[in-house]
């Protein structure tokens, strides 16, 4: 009985490698040729630890994937999932924590 209950948690086990790489090949392109990239001019930085803020308080909005802050151009180019969120809701995150930012054009 011990040795079914052994067996059964192995097929169960071996199941899933089989299956997750194949829901991953579905669903990676989708998600890589949606992604939107935006940059913003982020002029209220004054010092080199305020990129690290602004890197934090971007990248805890939902659908965000990636933040680069660059301090002497006072930018931060974020890439984002458009099905989640949108520049504006990013641009309000980071002007919460005390830097306001715009899209640039
Ligand atoms: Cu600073």
């Amino acid at each position: 009985m011990k040795h079914l209950a052994v067996l059964a948690l192995g097929t169960l086990m071996l199941g899933l490698p089989v299956t997750t790489p194949f829901a991953f090949a579905q669903t990676a392109p989708e998600v890589a040729a949606a992604l939107a990239e935006v940059r913003f001019d982020v002029p209220d930085m004054t010092c080199e630890t305020c990129p690290i803020t602004v890197k934090f308080a971007m990248s805890r909005v939902e659908g965000v994937r990636s933040v680069e802050v660059d301090f002497d151009s006072r930018s931060a180019t974020v890439i984002f999932d458009p099905a989640l969120t949108d520049a504006a809701k990013i641009a309000e995150a980071s002007a919460q924590a005390g830097y306001p930012a715009t899209v640039q054009n």
